[in-house]
């Protein structure tokens, strides 16, 4: 993974900050099932974009509407797929961009991103808010891993071999910013989903 450490600056934050509240009036977050148990996750999401990626008793799936409202994602923010052109130099635009929210105690287990048509696409992370303990382990579940702390401004690119590695997020280390009121953490994941 090539993390761009404070990428943003804090100006730029609040400017997407405010971006992400826009989106969530229109798309709320919600607590999303897990697959088979049907228990909540901790993490809250929401997305934009022409696909949302959902996790739902029946398993995961992209969605071109919201599972609760029924409504459409609203549009990419035209800052995050500039972001996107610049910090991947890939020639095609991202269609999902998943919004989780984590409170204090959140915490995304051990997985692979591997819902997509479109291996060999890169992903772009965007951190804000309080800072995560995210833990990268390798191409297989006993892999050895390690911990990275991914703070407010924080950009991560995975490609390569890393797309396709282990990773979630440990814990949230409440207030480590002052970015969010309400505290926590905004992660932004876009994603190619289709082919391009
Ligand atoms: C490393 N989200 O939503 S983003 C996810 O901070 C997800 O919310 C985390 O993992 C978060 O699926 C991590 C950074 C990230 C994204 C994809 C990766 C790291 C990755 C794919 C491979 C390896
Ligand atoms: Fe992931």
């Amino acid at each position: 993974m090539r993390l761009l450490p404070n990428h943003l600056d804090p100006d730029r934050q609040r400017l997407l900050m405010a971006e992400v509240r826009r989106i969530l009036d229109r798309a709320p977050l919600y607590s999303p099932a897990m697959p088979r148990s049907g228990n909540p996750l901790s993490v809250r999401m929401s997305n934009c974009g022409p696909l949302g990626w959902l996790s739902e008793r029946s398993g995961y799936r992209y969605s071109p509407t919201h599972p609760v409202t029924g409504e459409p994602w609203p549009a990419i923010p035209d800052m995050v797929l500039d972001l996107w052109r610049a910090a991947t130099g890939v020639g095609y635009l991202p269609e999902a961009c998943l919004i989780n929210y984590y409170g204090p105690d959140a915490r995304l287990g051990q997985h692979r991103d591997q819902d997509e048509d479109a291996p060999e696409a890169p992903i772009l992370s965007i951190s804000l808010g309080d800072t995560a303990l995210f833990r990268l382990g390798g191409p297989e579940r006993k892999s050895p891993s390690r911990s990275v702390r991914l703070s407010s401004g924080d950009v991560v690119v995975l490609e390569g071999p890393s797309r396709h590695w282990y990773h979630g997020v440990d814990r949230i280390l409440p207030g480590t910013s002052r970015l969010l009121p309400e505290g926590g953490r905004f992660n932004l994941t876009l994603r190619r989903v289709t082919k391009p």
